[in-house]
């Protein structure tokens, strides 16, 4: 008998092909389901795989009538209600260990580019100019980085910066400074975090807790001139304190690949920033997610 295999996200060709040729799986991809194809697929489903785009979520469940697992083909779950799952035997597992480096060294490559100005730069060429002077960078070398969230990503940029002779401050609630010694880097508060750091790089879920964690109240906390990345999940930086904090050139630059609103409102009010660089959420890996992690095993 065949495990029917359903994948409702675009995925990289190797994958699925992978899965196809995998004896006793029969796989069902579309290159993204709707929600309407998502509902009309799914009851026929033993196991569904998903990036972010899916909702598993709500009526959705109700079309699950022979799902026994979820897998979540990256880190973040919060496109998947995890309780429900649970509550109806479902096993929901993600893959940690996969995308850590690629986002790692995305948060690293936008601090170049903000360093550097590498993306306005490269714009005005296109354009025709050559504008030397406008675009002129800071070093990053002896320059402070704050890195808050100290997970497994938070420290493959660690050791990257490290490397880059940055002194790095970091912050993590839930690891003890003895768990992060190792790291050799200064554990420290976020007020210093936010006193002293030339850059501030986030790795965090978004949570109650990090949700407008830089916000328009604690702006002016912040070094000025900082420049802010932001490769986690939007909404850790609030976007309106962001306009507010480059407006007034408290922030130097402003790197973001994730949004509140994903894709981002044709409206939406950073686009007119010419030292804010924006990437669609690449900072996560395409087909490369290995070590799975299991949530709410009640079986
Ligand atoms: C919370 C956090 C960071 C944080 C760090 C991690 C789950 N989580 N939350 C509040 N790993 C800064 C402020």
């Amino acid at each position: 008998m065949n495990y029917k295999v359903l994948i409702s996200d675009k995925f990289d060709a190797e994958g699925v092909s992978r899965l196809k040729n995998t004896p006793g799986f029969e796989v069902i991809y579309k290159g993204g389901h709707s929600k309407e194809e998502l509902i009309k697929d799914l009851p026929e489903a033993d196991c569904l795989i998903v990036r972010s785009a899916t909702k598993v979520k709500g009526d959705v469940f109700n079309y699950a009538k022979k799902l026994k697992l979820i897998v979540r083909a990256g880190v973040g779950v919060d496109n998947i209600d995890i309780n429900e799952a649970s509550r109806r035997g479902i096993i929901v597992m993600n893959a940690p260990g996969g995308s850590s480096i690629t986002t790692a060294e995305h948060a690293i490559a936008m601090m170049f580019a903000l360093a550097r100005n590498i993306p306005q730069a490269n714009a005005s060429m296109k354009q025709g100019k050559w504008e030397k002077s406008k675009f002129t960078g800071v070093e990053i070398t002896n320059k402070t980085l704050g890195v808050i969230g100290l997970g497994r990503i938070g420290r493959e940029v660690v050791k990257r910066a490290k490397g880059l002779k940055m002194r790095v401050l970091g912050y993590d609630p839930y690891i003890t400074a003895e768990h992060l010694s190792h790291l050799e880097i200064e554990i420290v508060d976020l007020d210093t975090i936010f006193k002293e750091s030339d850059f501030i790089t986030v790795h965090t879920p978004l949570t109650e807790a990090t949700k407008n964690l830089i916000n328009k109240e604690n702006i002016t906390k912040l070094k000025k001139g900082v420049r802010l990345i932001n490769c986690a999940r939007g909404g850790i930086y609030e976007e309106e304190a962001l306009v507010e904090g480059l407006k007034s050139g408290h922030i130097a630059g402003v790197a973001l690949d994730v949004f509140t609103e994903e894709p981002i409102p044709s409206d939406f009010p950073l686009i007119p920033f010419e030292n804010c660089i924006m990437t669609p959420h690449l900072g996560a890996s395409t087909s490369r997610s290995r070590i799975c992690c299991c949530y709410g095993n009640n079986r």
